[in-house]
């Protein structure tokens, strides 16, 4: 996809506070400092437009980000930060299992895990949620740079083996070397194109 124009919109604390949902949707989920918003900015070639941090928990509501005034990116709070206040952490379940069901234009959810991790309890409890409701995942392992060639396969065969996904659909990406950027967009792209109507 050529990106022409990108802007932020808004960001929502709940279903009810989204905008209007008039174009198709794709959202980026995972555990806090995973890589969504350097992810995003990467696909979107735009640097500083999702604030990243070094800071995890930060980003606490749904971001909406509008690309060619025709598809919306949405950048979920991250899960798994243990330091956040348990008032954040009580809230994160209702407004992300509540968007991601509700949301009637969701075509697809990236799901980002970290290369050098294994996943966690939460990752997989978050998996299983999003199979169940039946939300098409595409899975994306984040920081491939970090790790050496020989090491990602051994990892990523790992992933598939914790997660039960088969490895050819874990996607390998870089925010640093742009590696999976191309790869990505072709899932996203395919994702747009389902005809499926929720
Ligand atoms: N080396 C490397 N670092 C990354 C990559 N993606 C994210 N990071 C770093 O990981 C930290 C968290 O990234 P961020 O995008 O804010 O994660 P988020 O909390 O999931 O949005 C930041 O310090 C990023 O610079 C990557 O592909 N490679
Ligand atoms: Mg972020």
């Amino acid at each position: 996809m050529v990106v022409q124009s990108v802007s932020f919109v808004t960001s929502a604390p709940s279903l009810a506070c989204c905008p209007p949902a008039e174009w198709p949707e794709i959202a980026f989920a995972g555990r806090s400092n995973v890589g969504k918003s350097s992810l995003i900015n990467c696909l979107l070639n735009r640097k500083g437009l999702v604030r990243t941090s070094s800071t995890p928990g930060r980003t606490q509501l749904l971001n909406f980000f509008a690309i060619n005034e025709a598809l919306y990116f949405v950048d979920l709070p991250g899960y798994g930060f243990a330091r956040a206040p348990r008032s954040v952490r009580k809230q994160w379940q209702p407004m992300v299992h509540g968007y991601l069901r509700g949301r009637s234009s969701l075509k697809a959810v990236v799901w980002l895990l970290d290369a050098r991790r294994d996943p966690s309890q939460e990752d997989l409890q978050f998996l299983d949620w999003l199979e169940e409701s039946e939300i098409p995942t595409i899975p994306v392992i984040t920081k491939v740079d970090k790790v050496s060639r020989n090491e990602l396969g051994r990892r990523v065969a790992k992933i598939a083996d914790s997660t039960g996904l088969s490895a050819e659909l874990l996607t390998p990406f870089s925010a640093l070397s742009k590696q999976g950027h191309e790869e990505v967009w072709e899932l996203i792209a395919m994702a747009l194109e389902s005809d499926l109507n929720r």
